[in-house]
Parts: C-alpha cells; structure tokens; sequence
C-alpha cells in the first residue's frame, strides 16, 4: 500500500503528524500537571515527550510493537480513584461533552496519557524522522502509532480500574451498541480485572431523533439486569 511522494515520504490516507507535536504534547503535559491535575507535579514532561518521540521516530508507520511504548506508558501511568472509570465506545463526542459539564466520571481523556494525545497524529518516516504529510489509517495498517498507543492505553486504563464501572454505548448504530472489534470490547472489558471490579453499569444512549422508547428505558435504569434490556442475551 506505499507509495513514494516526490519528497520521499511514504503516501497515507490519514491525516499526517500534527504541526508542532513537541510544543502541543509538551503544553498539554505541563496544563495537565499544573492545573488540571496538580497531584501529578512530580510528573517529568519533558521525558514523557522524549519518550513518545523515541517510540515511533525514524520507524516504519505500520511496524509499531507494543514494547516501544512500554518507557513512556511507564512514565505517565497514575492510578484512577475506584468508582470512577467511564469507558465508552461510539460515544465520543457526547461523552466528553458529559464529563466536561459533570466531574463525577474520569474517561481516558482525563487522565494524562489520553489528555496529551486526544485528537492528535503522529508516525514515523523510515527516512525523514517524523511524517508530517500523511499517516496509516486503521484499516492501511493496524500497527500504526495512534492505534497501538491507544489500545495500550486503553488496556491500561481498564487495569487500572476497581469498583462500578461506568460504560457508554450507541444503541442508535447498526452493528449493535457492543462490538467485539471496539477498543472497548475487544481491549477493555477483556482488561477489567475482576477480583477489583465489582460491577459495570451500561449508559445506553440513542440518538435524540432515534426509536422513541422513554419509558422502556426508565424501566431498564431501574431494571439494569432484566433480559429485554440486556445487550447481549
Ligand atoms: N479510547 C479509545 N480510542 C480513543 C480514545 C480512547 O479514550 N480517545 C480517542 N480519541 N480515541 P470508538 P472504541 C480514538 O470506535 O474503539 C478508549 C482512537 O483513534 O468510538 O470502543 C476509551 O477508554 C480510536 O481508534 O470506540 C474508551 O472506553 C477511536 O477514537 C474506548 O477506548 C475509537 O473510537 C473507546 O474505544
């Protein structure tokens, strides 16, 4: 699927590496541990930076190995209080929108390795370093950079997870709302650790404009465990 460009960079479907990925990583790392998250002070962000840089630099963008993200997740890895964790699948944007307005949930992106990466690319180039021109996407090679990093942060995150768990599925999408090829089914419920986690309890939402069943799902907020509203019979 490569391509050489005339400058000699490899030719991706994905966006390329973010512009000024070492000042947007190093000023979300030092927001994250001076203000968002001030417990976290002792955290070195210039390491972090360094670290995540050495794990893709000068690599093939579809070569990644679990191992090269190991001293960086290292690094950055903090507990999560129990009680807290909020997984989600297909929910991205309402999700956040949810923790944004009401600190009870910590999502991934709460914590400092989902805070530095949200919403950003980066890869390699064999030759030139770091490709700011294109990226694999998932379904050109799926040991890319942003996939392999958030698989393992996700599995992380799911480790280190104790008590009721929280998950917010699309029950407004085709496929059905659990996925077994999601990050969330196939990395993060296979990573709860159970003599920690005592329960997980599903959020799912339907679209605003989606079948209109208010009171079914009444009835299933009180009656989480009855078959009609069971994901998986
Ligand atoms: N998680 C996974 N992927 C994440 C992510 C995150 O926190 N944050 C971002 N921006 N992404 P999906 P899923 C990007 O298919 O596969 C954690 C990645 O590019 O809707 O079940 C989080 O803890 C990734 O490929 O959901 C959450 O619980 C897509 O968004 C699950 O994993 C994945 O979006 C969600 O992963």
């Amino acid at each position: 699927p490569e391509q050489k460009t005339t400058t000699g960079t490899l030719r991706w479907k994905g966006k390329g590496t973010t512009p000024n990925l070492k000042e947007v990583i190093l000023g979300r790392c030092y927001n994250y541990i001076t203000i968002v998250n001030p417990e976290l002070s002792s955290k070195d962000c210039h390491n972090i930076w360094m670290r995540l840089l050495s794990a893709f630099m000068y690599k093939h963008p579809c070569s990644m190995r679990e191992e090269d993200y190991y001293p960086l997740m290292n690094m950055a890895r903090h507990s999560i209080p129990c009680n807290k964790s909020l997984f989600w699948s297909k929910t991205n944007n309402l999700v956040h929108r949810y923790t944004k307005a009401n600190h009870d949930f910590i999502t991934l992106e709460d914590t400092l390795l989902g805070y530095i990466a949200d919403d950003i690319t980066w890869c390699g180039s064999s030759d030139l370093g770091i490709n700011y021109n294109s990226c694999p996407k998932r379904n050109e090679c799926e040991s890319n950079p942003s996939s392999m990093y958030w698989k393992m942060a996700s599995k992380m995150f799911a480790e280190a997870a104790c008590g009721t768990v929280q998950v917010m599925l699309n029950g407004s999408i085709d496929n059905g709302a659990f996925r077994n090829d999601s990050i969330f089914g196939s990395v993060e419920i296979l990573n709860l650790n159970p003599d920690k986690v005592s329960a997980v309890q599903v959020w799912l939402m339907h679209d605003i404009e989606g079948p209109q069943r208010p009171v079914q799902l009444l009835q299933c907020a009180s009656n989480p465990n009855h078959a009609t509203c069971r994901l998986c019979p």
